[in-house]
């Protein structure tokens, strides 16, 4: 059982206006397995006020198909952004972005704010950009290595990258607000945000919950209790299942990269 953090740092809009205002271009990173619901308007609004360019990174991409990940590129670039995409643990795509990078700084060497959602892999693109572990970095929102404050470091002569906190968009998806934005032993009703994960994941992928546990049922409370009774995870009085570890699993899970879904932007 992880400890339970005893205060969670999140960025504030004066932090990333102030960070924004900082640097001369905004690395925008997005989760590729569903990208619209990582992604801030806000966080866009103030680099166009601001007169910064942005390049949205489509990170975790390993988690998706190939042509998803292209199809995600077209279609933001047809919106008009710059977009590229990247696997941070594999360190695929570093070379491109890199150059993006490059080709929209307006001065060498640039200064490159990195923000976006809690656990899109801010930190991780950073260390792969430099090629070693300098950011720390963590798998769960809150869980020890997620990043509390502002760092500075230096990927080559050319770029010096601003890893900060996740920040959390009002405008932005419920669902992602509450899984990002909590640490999961926090979570006020891990069953009602597992539950509702569940079926997200299944409307996306009617295979994935069959995928991750073996488990056939489309019906969240059945799935919960298939996997608290698998792990012996039972009230002692009544021996009923115990929901709520089941359901701080299956959030772990969605966060580790272990439950296969993504939004197909061909089906949106
Ligand atoms: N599969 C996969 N996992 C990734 C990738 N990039 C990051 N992760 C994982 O996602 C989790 C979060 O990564 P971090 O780099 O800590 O994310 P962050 O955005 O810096 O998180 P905060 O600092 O808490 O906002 C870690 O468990 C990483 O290993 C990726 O490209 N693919
Ligand atoms: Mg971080």
């Amino acid at each position: 059982m992880s400890r339970k953090p005893r205060f969670f740092r999140l960025m504030s809009w004066g932090e990333v206006r102030r960070v924004i205002d900082s640097a001369d271009v905004v690395l925008h990173v997005l989760d590729a397995r569903d990208p619209v619901s990582t992604f801030s308007r806000r966080v866009a609004e103030i680099a166009r006020q601001q007169g910064k360019p942005m390049i949205l990174l489509l990170n975790k991409s390993d988690l998706v198909p190939r042509e998803v990940a292209e199809a995600w590129k077209n279609r933001f670039s047809r919106d008009g952004y710059t977009c590229v995409y990247a696997s941070a643990t594999r360190r695929q795509g570093t070379l491109i972005l890199r150059r993006t990078i490059k080709r929209v700084a307006p001065r060498l060497p640039v200064t490159v704010a990195v923000v976006g959602f809690p656990k899109t892999g801010k930190s991780s693109i950073i260390n792969a950009l430099k090629g070693r572990h300098s950011a720390p970095t963590s798998p769960y929102p809150g869980s020890p290595g997620y990043t509390r404050g502002f760092q500075f470091i230096r990927v080559d002569r050319d770029i010096l990258l601003i890893d900060t906190p996740g920040v959390i968009p009002i405008e932005g998806d419920q669902l992602e607000r509450v899984v990002r934005g909590t640490p999961v032993e926090l979570l006020e009703d891990p069953i009602g945000v597992a539950s509702m994960l569940v079926k997200r994941v299944l409307e996306r992928n009617p295979e994935a919950i069959k995928k991750a546990y073996g488990i056939e049922s489309k019906d969240p409370d059945e799935i919960l209790s298939i996997i608290a009774a698998r792990h012996g995870w039972l009230y002692k009085k009544t021996r009923e299942p115990l929901l709520e570890e089941a359901a701080r699993k299956v959030i772990r899970d969605f966060h580790d990269g272990l439950i296969p879904y993504f939004v197909d932007p061909g089906n949106l």
